[in-house]
């Protein structure tokens, strides 16, 4: 890795694809957090926007079309095991077009995708999520009041 220097963090977009009170999950076949329910995402590309890249990572992983993206906040993940750290840009977004239905389209990464209640998250969620989750981060936009 980088001819010999040490490993330096990566950055990784997440996304929150909102629908109702649910969000979309997969359960993860990549080596960290293997088995674990965890948001589409990928890592940033050279030159990419944090937007393009949400969008990207979403088509490529579910072919579903996302729209208003937006920035909702970023954290530190040290998967000290796997001698692996990203800083993870934490996006929300929702479907650009509800008639699509969410595909495997990376079937050696995830086991499949579904929409799940954020009140009633499936177990084991991913790390990340997991400590999101505990702390009462909630990434749906807050209810307009008159
Ligand atoms: P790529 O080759 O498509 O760029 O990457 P990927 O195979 O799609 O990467 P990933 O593991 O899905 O995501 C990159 C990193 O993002 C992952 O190693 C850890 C971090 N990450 C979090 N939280 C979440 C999450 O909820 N979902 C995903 N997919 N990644 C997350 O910190
Ligand atoms: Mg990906
Ligand atoms: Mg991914």
């Amino acid at each position: 890795n980088n001819s010999g220097e040490a490993a330096r963090p990566k950055v990784a977009v997440v996304v929150f694809l909102l629908n109702g009170n649910k969000v979309l999950l997969g359960r993860r076949r990549s080596s960290v957090g293997r088995t674990t329910f965890a948001l589409p995402g990928g890592h940033l590309e050279f030159g990419e926007s944090f937007e393009e890249c949400a969008a990207r990572e979403v088509k490529e992983e579910t072919g579903l079309d996302i729209h208003k993206i937006e920035y909702l906040t970023a954290t530190n993940n040290v998967f000290s095991r796997h001698h692996v750290h990203v800083v993870a840009i934490l996006m929300r977004a929702f479907q650009a077009d509800p008639r699509q239905i969410p595909l495997n389209l990376e079937p050696e990464k995830c086991e499949g995708w579904d929409w799940y209640d954020w009140e009633n998250l499936p177990r084991p969620l991913f790390g990340p999520v997991e400590t999101m989750a505990q702390t009462g981060f909630n990434p749906f936009p807050a209810a307009h009041h008159h």
